[in-house]
């Protein structure tokens, strides 16, 4: 058995040493360590031994087994790496001294209005803050007055992570973040808080002409002593004759959003049809692009404020649907379809 033993060490020796690439190397494997493999098949032997020469021979093939199994590793790496060297050995050189043909790039029509919104908000004294895309259930729905089980949570399905922490279906996912942060200037300096955090949102649901399950919003909030709803309408409406440039007919309706009480949607006249109807509206002529309201009191609490002593506002600006709006794009979709021919018609006004 011995002799066997040595002569099967000796082969595998033999062919690993020949062996040239990867395809060739995993049958030598499977020859010696698969099911029928020689030294599997050595093992199998060990029947008709007595129980000294089992222990004896046992732990040799064990050994025989084991540095087969570290060898063969080894040479899969090895060949691996030849593999990979060859590959870039085979590319054409790069020549540094060929011009470049490259066309200047253009930023992607959000980022554009992203930016506006930006400034003027800045001008009026608001902070811009920049959240993450993965948050916790806490922040995404418990601190917003949506405990487990709220039905308000079946019109913001997003896409969970295996460690529960999940997509955020909207930048009001960074309030009580936002509130922990500023809460020692308000309540020590009297600062008000003002800010604005503009973020990418993902949502499960099925897209259509006015519905992307990535798409922008940006969140607004504002709390000190006395807020109220006109500061709000005040706020709104400067954006948005700032962003158009223009006149816009906007309508304020109720609107339930358990983290605000009053809750508004606030909705713009439909600038693809002029109010009409068209399917970028859903054929109503209006299009929902900023749901807010007055902060509601368990919202403020959860980022430490008392309701008692502040108010505030909050407002979840559609990112991606105001720049709809502003350049007349009529299906969402083509905003992130990745046609640079599309994108690239779009240009800093600045
Ligand atoms: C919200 O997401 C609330 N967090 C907004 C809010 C903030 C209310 C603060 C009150 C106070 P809503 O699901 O309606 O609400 O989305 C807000 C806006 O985001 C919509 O008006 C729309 O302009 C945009 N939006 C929502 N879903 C989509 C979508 N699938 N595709 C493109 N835009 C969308």
């Amino acid at each position: 058995m011995n002799e066997k033993l040595n002569a099967v060490k000796a082969e595998l020796e033999k062919e690993l040493a020949a062996v040239e690439n990867a395809a060739d190397l995993e049958n030598i494997r499977v020859a010696y360590l698969g099911k029928k493999g020689s030294i599997t098949e050595l093992l199998k032997g060990m029947k008709d031994l007595s129980v000294e020469e089992k222990k004896d021979f046992g732990q040799k093939v064990n050994i025989l087994k084991g540095e087969a199994t570290d060898k063969i590793a080894e040479k899969m790496q090895e060949l691996k790496q030849k593999e990979i060297e060859k590959e870039i050995n085979s590319m054409p050189e790069f020549d540094l001294s060929v011009p470049a043909n490259l066309e200047r790039g253009s930023y992607h029509p959000v980022t554009l209005v992203q930016r506006e919104c930006e400034r003027i908000f800045k001008s009026m004294g608001f902070n811009v803050e920049d959240y993450s895309e993965v948050v916790t259930d806490y922040e995404c729905f418990e601190a917003l007055n949506i405990p487990k089980h709220h039905p308000a949570r079946d019109m913001q399905d997003t896409y969970y992570l295996e460690n529960g922490q999940l997509l955020k279906s909207h930048t009001s996912a960074a309030q009580n973040a936002i509130y922990k942060k500023y809460k020692d200037d308000l309540i020590n300096e009297g600062k008000p808080i003002k800010a604005i955090f503009p973020g990418r949102c993902f949502r499960n649901e099925a897209t259509d002409a006015c519905h992307e399950n990535t798409f922008f919003q940006m969140e607004g909030v504002m709390v000190d002593k006395d807020i109220s709803i006109s500061n709000l309408i005040f706020f709104m409406k400067s954006m948005l004759s700032e962003v158009f440039k223009r006149d816009v007919k906007v309508r304020l309706r109720p609107g339930f959003f358990p983290f605000v009480e009053p809750g508004f949607e606030l909705d713009i006249s439909c600038a693809i049809c002029g109010g009409e109807g068209c399917p970028s509206c859903k054929h109503s002529g209006w299009l929902e692009l900023c749901p807010c309201g007055m902060i509601h009191p368990e919202v403020l609490k959860a980022g430490g404020i008392d309701p008692e002593e502040y108010t505030g506002f909050a407002f979840g600006l559609g990112l991606t649907r105001l720049v709809m709006m502003k350049y007349g794009v009529k299906d969402i979709r083509d905003l992130n379809g990745g046609s640079l021919k599309a994108l690239s018609q779009f240009t800093d006004d600045e």
